[in-house]
């Protein structure tokens, strides 16, 4: 399938700047560039959808630059809502490196640092080389910062986008970059970039953006109770990032395939079809967990994951390693475990809220330990039971986990 297709069928593409691009995209061989802010150390999964775009044209040819924003990300890229914190310069420092890293582990291409080609220009020759051939009332008409016209909004973050153009203009004249990628919220950059370039260059620069990925109820992809899931697997485990895409709703997980994915057409279109025969084997939302962790952290760490699914799915917790335990276990309520009888346990670290209590649950056969079911109040906790001299899974009912940890 060639690229334009392959992009239109995915659903990837929301804006582009004239309709030459997608012949572009398909007979040429273009270099592109993508920026992100260094607003912290790691991308989120939010982010990888657009970055995806990235790999997706590398592979079908085309040359890709990353840009981390050291220059930008001092600034501010304008939320629709209200102005942004700044963020001091060491943050900034530091989160470019961390993305730098990321960016070239995980994609493997080209980074480059809008900071190396801004620190020197001084404000009169910003506003004379640059300031001059945009129209402040082109810049209000961009729909972030028209938005931002009731609310208010600093020289500084109105400024933005023209730095966010004269990286355009730069990258075209050092690498000759034609073509900038990014989520749709990037739309107004993009066509600033455009706008110098045809003013200042006489030359036709080209842009094209991609829907963001959204949930069913217009959540952000990647949001879960408004936390982000990180690409750093030290910030978001394999595990915690298998619980989210497992979890996808049956109405988008055919979309996620498509955009996150690098599956080909036929390949959706047959679990698609398996998946409507069976949705609870949730065989799509296995696909998307498999491709994703796969191509973030490798094989080994897709295999992990799905590993204390299983286990914790069947209740054979004997088989994890420590390691594990304390990957799937992270954020269950935790006590410091010491020798005592099973029914001080339970009632001491609040499993159960009174003795009584307690021994309703153990003759009713709802508590286990490590996956084995424990009945005798009276029996004697030790070290020796914990996994690895360390851990104690209780489970009360069926869902309810506890973990006894032993110092
Ligand atoms: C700066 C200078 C350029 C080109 C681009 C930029 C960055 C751009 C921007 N992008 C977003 C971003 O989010 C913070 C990431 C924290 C790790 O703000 N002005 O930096 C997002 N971007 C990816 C997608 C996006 C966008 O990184 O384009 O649409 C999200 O999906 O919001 O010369």
């Amino acid at each position: 399938m060639k690229l334009s297709e392959d992009l239109q069928w995915r659903g990837l593409i929301k804006d582009i700047s004239s309709p030459e691009l997608l012949r572009k995209l398909d007979e040429e061989k273009l270099t592109f560039y993508i920026g992100t802010d260094p607003t912290a150390d790691s991308m989120h999964i939010g982010h990888f959808s657009s970055f995806l775009i990235a790999t997706r044209l590398a592979r079908y040819g085309h040359k890709p630059i990353l840009l981390v924003g050291g220059a930008t990300g001092l600034i501010g890229d304008p939320k629709p809502s209200q102005e942004r914190q700044m963020i001091s310069k060491e943050e900034v420092l530091k989160n470019v490196e961390g993305l730098t890293r990321q960016a070239e582990k995980i994609f493997g291409f080209e980074v480059v640092n809008n900071y190396d080609w801004t620190k020197d220009l001084t404000i009169l020759d910003f506003l004379r080389d640059y300031g001059k051939y945009i129209n402040v009332n082109y810049m209000l008409d961009k729909d972030i910062i028209n938005r931002r016209l009731d609310s208010g909004i600093t020289f500084c973050e109105f400024a933005y986008t023209l730095l966010q153009g004269m990286d355009f203009v730069h990258l075209y004249e050092d690498k000759g970059v034609t073509l900038q990628v990014a989520g749709s919220d990037q739309w107004g950059n993009i066509t600033t970039g455009i706008e110098l370039a045809r003013k200042m260059k006489n030359v036709e620069l080209f842009g094209m953006t991609m829907p963001l990925v959204e949930d069913a109820n217009g959540v952000k992809f990647g949001k879960t109770e408004g936390n982000a899931l990180w690409l750093d697997k030290e910030k978001t485990s394999s595990y915690e990032l298998y619980q989210y895409l497992i979890n996808a709703s049956d109405d988008c997980v055919i979309q996620y395939l498509k955009a996150l994915t690098f599956l080909t057409k036929e390949e959706i279109e047959e679990i698609e079809k398996k998946h409507q025969e069976q949705p609870e084997e949730r065989i799509a939302q296995k696909a998307l967990a498999r491709e994703v962790i796969t191509f973030l952290h490798g094989e080994e760490e897709y295999q992990k994951a799905s590993h204390i699914s299983q286990v914790l799915f069947s209740g054979n917790i004997q088989e994890l390693s420590l390691e594990e335990i304390k990957d799937g276990f992270k954020d269950v309520p935790n006590f410091e475990a010491s020798e005592c009888t099973l029914i001080d346990m339970l009632v001491n670290n609040k499993i159960a809220s009174s003795k009584r209590e307690a021994r309703e649950f153990l003759s009713a056969g709802s508590i286990t330990m490590n996956g084995e079911k424990v009945t005798d109040e009276n029996m004697f906790i030790t070290r020796e039971m914990a996994i690895e001299g360390k851990a104690l899974i209780i489970r009360r009912g069926k869902k309810k986990y506890y973990m006894g940890v032993w110092k």
